[in-house]
């Protein structure tokens, strides 16, 4: 990390405080820019994020969206956003693309979508991939909802698709984990093989305005049923482009949030959210200071005696630690 300390101290140092001064006055462009340095692994975070902190922003209330693509998760946040709003709240909209190195692309079509909110100040709207960083979500999401909480937002969503392991990377990542699944999807089945029964604190069923959806929600019930966990995640009916069910979905997260709070879950949450963001950042440290130290060629001579000399990999991987920490 020392190399990324030397070259962050230049004449953009002072541009740091400029722009999380700007973030903090809610200035749009200003939390757009910081969550660029976020996404593009910038050498400036160091400061960014020891200047966010000191601020000791109110931790938002961070909710998680995901579910299978094409669910309706862009128009629930959507909707979710028009709730938060009416209650006077602050909110943030990170929408993680798990899939793709860049920004854009396949999220253009939920900047369409979200256009009802681009002009409310109270409302901040990014996209992020995450991609292509060396510790994924784990690293760069908690810095960009940093940057959030810098802004005020007071609720901040966070959308991303339900593939591989993004809906456990989003659990650990949320206050509370909504699971959206539409009927005829194959969803139900799909559930109980994902482990998504195990992170689901919220269950929505949107598109209930399908044949099926009944079906859906009496299969979900059957299959949570079977869990032991103490907290039920209620299963709540949708259908999100008409915007029908917001109320109860708030409902369902208020009483999550409760449940949260009351049973000292939300202190563990935030405490196992904050060593995993502390580990993802020493191990890229560790990554970028290991490439800095020897590139490659200390791992091929490593290499070569493990094939040709009987060196065994884990005394391979010791010398190797040991030559870079
Ligand atoms: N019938 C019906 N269609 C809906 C409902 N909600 C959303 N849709 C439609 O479903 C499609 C997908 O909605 P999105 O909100 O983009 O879904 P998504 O889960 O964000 O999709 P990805 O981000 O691509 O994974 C759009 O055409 C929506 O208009 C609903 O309640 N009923
Ligand atoms: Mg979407």
């Amino acid at each position: 990390m020392t190399v990324e300390v030397a070259r962050s101290r230049g004449p953009e140092a002072g541009a740091v405080s400029e722009l999380v001064a700007g973030a903090r006055a809610g200035r749009p462009r200003a939390v757009a820019r910081l969550i660029s340095l976020v996404e593009n692994g910038s050498p400036l975070l160091r400061e960014i994020m020891a200047e966010l902190c000191a601020g000791r922003p109110r931790p938002a209330r961070i909710i998680g969206l995901t579910g299978s693509p094409g669910v309706g998760k862009s128009t629930s946040t959507g909707m979710l956003v028009r709730a938060f709003r009416e209650r006077g709240r602050k909110v943030g909209v990170l929408a993680v693309d798990p899939s793709s190195p860049f920004t854009g692309g396949a999220l253009l079509g939920d900047r369409v979508r979200m256009q009802d909110h681009a002009t409310d100040p109270g409302v901040f709207i990014r996209s992020m991939a995450s991609r292509g960083h060396l510790g994924g979500l784990a690293w760069a999401a908690p810095q960009a909802l940093r940057v959030l909480e810098a802004a005020g937002c007071e609720v901040v969503l966070v959308e991303t698709v339900g593939v591989g392991q993004a809906e456990v990377d989003i659990a650990s990542l949320a206050d509370t984990t909504v699971v959206l699944l539409a009927p005829g999807m194959g969803d139900g089945v799909q559930a109980a093989k994902a482990g998504i029964l195990e992170v689901a604190d919220v269950f929505v069923v949107n598109k209930a305005d399908r044949d099926g959806a009944q079906a859906t929600v009496r299969e979900l019930r059957n299959m949570i049923a079977l869990t032991e966990r103490e907290w039920r995640p209620p299963i709540v009916p949708t259908v999100a482009y008409r915007g029908e069910g917001a109320e109860d979905v708030i409902e369902a997260l208020d009483a999550h949030q409760a449940y949260l709070e009351k049973s000292g879950e939300l202190g563990r949450r935030r405490h196992v959210r904050a060593r995993d963001e502390i580990e993802a950042i020493a191990l890229t440290a560790l990554r970028a200071r290991f490439a800095h130290l020897h590139g490659d060629r200390r791992l091929d001579a490593l290499a070569t005696r493990v094939l040709r000399e009987g060196l065994d990999p884990y005394r391979a991987a010791d010398e190797l630690l040991a030559a870079t920490c």
